[in-house]
C-alpha cells in the first residue's frame, strides 16, 4: 500500500453477526499477526457476549452488542480519517462502518461490489435467521428497522453483486425491483462481460471509486471450506483473483474487505487468504 499515512487496516474480528459458536475467532490471531505492524493498523474491541444465549431484539440477534461494536469501529475511522480502508477478520456485518465512512468520505461516489455467494440484503423482518451478516447491504441502503442509519446511505445504483449462489426470494425481489445488477457465480466463471456491465453502470451514475466486499464463501466449498456457510458451484481461487484484478484495473479502490474467514483450526486456509490480499486485492503486507 503506497500511502501508509492514509491507509487503514481495520481488524474487526466480530463474529456475533453470524453463527455462534463461531470459528472466526480461530483465524483472528493469524490475521492480527499478518497485519499488526502496518502503520495504520487498528483493531475493534469486541463486547463480551454469552454465546449460549444470543439475545434477539426486533429481528436481530445480538442487536445491542453489534450496535456498540459498530460505534467503536466508526469512532476509529472518524479519528484516523483514512482515504483507503481494508476491513478484515470478521463476519460480513463488520464492514458496515467502513463502507458507511467511505461513502461519506467519497461523497456518495463509491460503487460497492458484493463478491459473495449471498446477497446479505434482508431486512430484520424478512431474515429467516436474525443474523445481521445477512442484512448489512440493506442497512447500508438505509432502512427504518435498523437503529442507526448510515450518515449517507448508499443509493441503489451504488451496489452490485457478483458470484451469487444462494439467495432468498425476498432478496431476489428486492434487487430486481431496485435494478441492482446481480450476477450468479455461473455467469462469471469464464466471462468478463458482467464485470464490464457493473463498471459501466457505476460510471454512468458518476461513480469514481470501488469498494470490493469479498466474502470468502464466494469460492467453492471444495476450494475454501473455511467459512460458516460453504456453498457448492463457486469460484476457484485463480478465477476469483482474476476477477478482482480485472475490477481494480477498471476503477481505483477506495477500500475493500475480506470477510467470513472461519477456520476450524488455526492456520487452515491462510495461504489462500494471503493470495487474496496480495494478488486479488493488490495489498502489500507490512515488513514484506
Ligand atoms: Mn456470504
Amino acid at each position: 500500500m503506497k500511502n501508509l499515512l492514509n491507509t487503514m487496516v481495520l481488524l474487526f474480528p466480530q463474529y456475533q453477526a453470524g453463527y455462534v459458536p463461531s470459528h472466526i475467532p480461530n483465524g483472528t490471531p493469524d490475521l492480527r499477526q499478518l497485519w499488526q505492524k502496518h502503520e495504520g493498523f487498528f483493531e475493534v474491541p469486541l463486547q463480551a457476549t454469552d454465546d449460549s444465549k444470543p439475545e434477539t431484539d426486533r429481528g436481530i440477534r445480538f442487536r445491542r452488542i453489534l450496535r456498540a461494536q459498530k460505534n467503536a469501529a466508526a469512532a476509529l475511522l472518524e479519528k484516523a480519517a483514512p482515504e483507503f480502508v481494508l476491513t478484515t477478520g470478521g463476519d460480513c456485518g463488520a464492514s458496515f462502518s467502513s463502507i458507511a465512512y467511505l461513502n461519506k468520505k467519497y461523497d456518495g461516489k463509491i460503487g460497492v461490489i458484493w463478491v459473495d455467494a449471498h446477497a446479505d440484503i434482508h431486512a430484520p423482518s424478512t431474515s429467516p435467521s436474525g443474523n445481521y451478516h445477512g442484512m448489512i447491504a440493506r442497512h447500508l441502503l438505509g432502512h427504518p428497522e435498523f437503529d442507526q442509519q448510515p450518515e449517507l446511505a448508499l443509493k441503489d445504483y451504488q451496489l452490485a453483486y457478483l458470484g451469487l449462489r444462494d439467495t432468498e426470494k425476498e432478496e431476489d425481489d428486492f434487487t430486481a425491483l431496485h435494478h441492482i445488477p446481480a450476477f450468479r457465480a455461473s455467469e462469471i466463471m469464464d466471462d468478463n462481460a458482467p464485470m464490464d456491465v457493473v463498471i459501466d453502470h457505476f460510471k454512468r451514475h458518476g461513480l469514481t471509486h470501488l469498494h470490493l466486499h469479498v466474502d470468502c464463501d464466494v469460492m467453492d466449498e471444495k476450494v475454501f471450506p473455511y467459512v460458516h456457510v460453504p456453498e457448492p458451484n463457486g469460484l476457484g481461487l485463480s478465477r476469483l483473483i482474476e476477477i478482482l484484478q480485472y475490477l481494480r484495473s477498471k476503477m481505483p479502490l477506495a477500500g475493500c474487505c475480506l470477510t467470513e474467514y472461519a477456520p476450524q483450526k488455526a492456520g487452515e486456509g491462510m495461504d489462500v487468504m494471503k493470495r487474496l490480499y496480495q494478488e486479488g486485492l493488490g495489498l502489500e503486507f507490512p515488513d514484506a
